[in-house]
């Protein structure tokens, strides 16, 4: 039975954002449980965890859930710290890339990768994908269409990472390793995720072919598989660890208030419970669920909307 500490990574093989917090577990020496989840909605084991969060990966430690590769970088920081993911002397640069690369970098990334790819991704990929951003179900042509418009603004954006390594850097932002090179490796990562059609598009690049070795020779640390029944039954076993101390901003719902919390871009199902933690960082929730009790789910205040439940 795993115990109520263990590292639980709710994920699949070809997410980007798993592959992401896989390496940052490589890089950290961590041992952590895999359990597999589906690739498309509905995740009827997820569900009870998350309260209604949907994506990918999701970090459980007993009955703490902690959403969005974001929040669980940071916290895998706080508690394993050595070696650094956010060394202060240029966490900020860092997190800039980090958004760059995970909000205009990976969608014409995901676009151009996934329409080249729709033979070795599962069938009901884009119906589902297209459903998760409210949007009409393409049909094969259409997707076709959104790769080849796409190929562009990827191999700009791509050029742009060479240019930055060229000076010879060991890693994004100079010497030491930062979250940009987990936020940056994820999304070129992709490009061969499931098929080495588009490798080519690296060979131009032998400063960020060297770079993906280096992140690569993390690994991805040391992962045992687990069952979905298993996490749910670790959770239903644990209690939330006690919420740290809050610093809101002062328009920010009182601690204690009800609330609901969703994704601000795709995704977007709500959540919702009682606000028990919210600082420059983080927002999290406690909710009862009728399958485990009660949890603490966990977010990052950026890319996430919360709003007062009213009465
Ligand atoms: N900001 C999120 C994005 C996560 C995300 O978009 N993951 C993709 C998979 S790589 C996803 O959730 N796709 C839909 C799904 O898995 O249900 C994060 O950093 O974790």
């Amino acid at each position: 039975m795993a115990k109520a500490h263990d590292l639980i990574l709710h994920n699949y093989d070809f997410s980007n954002y798993a592959e992401k917090a896989r390496i940052a577990l490589g890089y950290k020496g961590l041992k952590w449980c895999s359990v597999i989840i589906p690739e498309t909605a509905p995740k009827p084991s997820l569900t009870p965890l998350t309260g209604g969060y949907r994506r990918t990966p999701v970090l459980q430690i007993g009955a703490d859930i902690y959403c969005d590769t974001r929040l669980i970088l940071r916290e895998l920081e706080r508690r394993y710290p050595n070696p650094p993911i956010y060394p202060p002397e240029n966490a900020a640069l860092a997190r800039m890339i980090a958004f760059w690369a995970e909000n205009q970098l990976f969608r014409p990334m995901s676009l151009y990768v996934s329409g080249n790819n729709m033979d070795v991704l599962p069938a009901n990929l884009q119906a589902d994908r297209s459903r998760m951003r409210g949007l009409p179900i393409p049909d094969e042509a259409t997707v076709k269409r959104a790769a080849r418009r796409n190929g562009p603004p990827v191999r700009v954006q791509i050029a742009w990472v060479e240019e930055v390594l060229s000076d010879g850097r060991e890693w994004m932002t100079g010497s030491a390793v930062t979250i940009a090179d987990f936020a940056v490796y994820h999304a070129l990562w992709f490009i061969t995720a499931r098929s080495e059609r588009l490798a080519h598009e690296l060979d131009p690049y032998p400063h960020i072919k060297a770079w993906m070795a280096r992140v690569r020779a993390f690994g991805n640390g040391t992962p045992t598989s687990m069952q979905p029944d298993e996490a749910l039954a670790v959770a239903a076993a644990a209690e939330p660890e006690p919420p740290r101390a809050s610093k809101p901003f002062e328009e920010d719902p009182p601690v204690g208030s009800p609330v609901r919390i969703r994704a601000d871009d795709y995704g977007r199902d709500s959540i919702e419970g009682e606000l028990v933690l919210i600082d420059q960082e983080e927002i999290a929730l406690r909710r009862t669920d009728p399958v485990v009790g009660e949890m603490v789910v966990h977010f990052p205040r950026l890319g996430y909307d919360l709003r007062a439940v009213r009465a």
